[in-house]
């Protein structure tokens, strides 16, 4: 409704993703996953050079251990993910409240995880991967089952692709992208394409402009208009796409007028590292996904799969914990179809987030006996009931002048948080 077809040159804002239709499925969201997997993998964070020494890395290993291409290339033909198990993936996915799932289709490597026809540098022609078998297409199939959303990751840097870093030649290269991405939307009908790479480390960067960013965002919306595209597919960032991508972090003041997500590894890397064990607890991965939604963004929470496509049970394990909590006594609903409260300030013990006449504290440090929890408030509103989501307890609060003390009679309901459900009413 009231959508403007965009054309070069144009502003690319085609409606307001705040309340266009289109987006809807994705503002109501909060919570989904990412996943990266790639020709990397097949090293699983590990290089043993020549002379036997080791370099470490992980989906930017080929780069960083400086991996000649034509070994690199050697590496990735033994490529054989048998174990990937799309219809595990996305039911892990769907049963830890997570509603839309992105896979890298490209990383910067340039290797397409799908039998594209614009290059021989696909898990289908360059690798040892059953050649039947196409995992973009099973897990378009598995994510209709359980009911969340497809989207492709795309990374404009190209590392393989010779005509990609260099600018006379870059034209050829960014028709191969638009075919790519052609072939990605009308074989596997994503949702969401998340671009990345348009910003680049090398000297002199990669010739991607502003205005390669507004014709490619307009190129992918001709495809499909009803796409979600998040802002790195240009360099003028809060007005490219429809989302905002804060990396590994969970901003205190979200860039206003944008929607946002923030992505985040479970352990310490994108793509899969045999040797990181420095897993994030799930009552941190609940409290970041709190605070997020309580921010109204979206959390989007990765895993790397291993060489043979295995998710780590390490992050199964997380996912189905805060799969568990957001299930429990209404937590997930509560929590998940909220947004940021406004008529409160953020207080320091948890995170409140407001829909309608409710407010709902998560809690993740739950006061001693005979404590209390307080709010500052912004506006005027009275809170006329309060209680605590899987218990009975009594809950007293008591508002006086901007502060409003919270005193529950008993423990904590739940060890990851525990959240309070506040009733208030707002004058007028
Ligand atoms: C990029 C990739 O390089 C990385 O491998 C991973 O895929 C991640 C999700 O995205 O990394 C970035 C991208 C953007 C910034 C920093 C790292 N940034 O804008 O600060």
């Amino acid at each position: 409704a009231g959508r403007v077809p965009a054309s070069p040159g144009t502003n690319y804002a085609i409606d307001d993703p705040f309340t266009a239709e289109r987006t809807q499925w994705w503002r109501d969201s909060r919570f989904g996953m990412f996943i990266h997997f790639g020709g990397y993998s097949q090293l699983e964070g590990e290089y043993r050079r020549p002379d036997g020494s080791t370099c470490q890395n992980a989906e930017w290993i080929q780069r960083e251990c400086a991996i000649p291409r034509a070994e690199y290339e050697d590496l990735v033909a033994r490529f054989d993910p048998a174990g990937f198990d799309a219809d595990a993936i996305a039911r892990t996915a769907a049963e830890a409240g997570q509603r839309y799932l992105v896979i890298t289709a490209k990383h910067h490597e340039g290797y397409a995880m799908w039998p594209t026809k614009v290059n021989r540098w696909n898990l289908r022609d360059h690798s040892a991967f059953d050649e039947n078998r196409d995992i973009l297409a099973e897990l378009k199939q598995a994510t209709d089952r359980y009911g969340i959303r497809l989207g492709f990751y795309y990374s404009i840097w190209d590392w393989h692709d010779p005509d990609a870093s260099n600018p006379d030649t870059f034209g050829r290269y960014q028709e191969r992208m638009r075919e790519q991405l052609r072939e990605l939307v009308s074989n596997y009908d994503p949702a969401l394409l998340w671009f990345d790479g348009e910003w680049s480390t090398d000297n002199p960067p990669n010739p991607w402009t502003a205005q390669d960013g507004e014709r490619l965002e307009s190129f992918v919306r001709g495809l499909d208009p009803e796409l979600i595209v998040n802002n790195r597919v240009g360099k003028r960032r809060v007005t490219d796409g429809d989302t905002g991508t804060p990396e590994q972090e969970i901003p205190g003041e979200p860039v206003a007028g944008q929607l946002w997500e923030t992505c985040m590894t479970i352990n310490g890397h994108w793509g899969y590292a045999k040797w990181d064990h420095d897993w994030k607890s799930s009552a941190d991965l609940v409290r970041n996904l709190t605070t997020t939604a309580g921010r109204s963004g979206n959390y989007l929470l990765n895993v790397g799969p291993d060489a043979r496509g295995r998710v780590p049970a390490e992050s199964v394990t997380r996912l189905r914990e805060m799969g568990e909590w957001l299930r429990s006594d209404g937590q997930g609903a509560a929590v998940l179809s909220a947004g940021a409260p406004g008529i409160v300030e953020q207080p320091g013990w948890g995170t409140v987030s407001r829909r309608d006449g409710k407010l709902y504290a998560s809690v993740y440090d739950w006061p001693g006996s005979g404590g209390s929890l307080t709010l500052q408030a912004k506006s005027a509103f009275d809170v006329t009931a309060a209680r605590v989501l899987g218990s009975d307890q009594r809950v007293d609060v008591e508002r006086t002048g901007d502060t409003v003390t919270i005193r529950p009679s008993g423990g904590p309901a739940n060890g990851l948080a525990t959240v309070i459900e506040l009733d208030v009413a707002t004058p007028g």
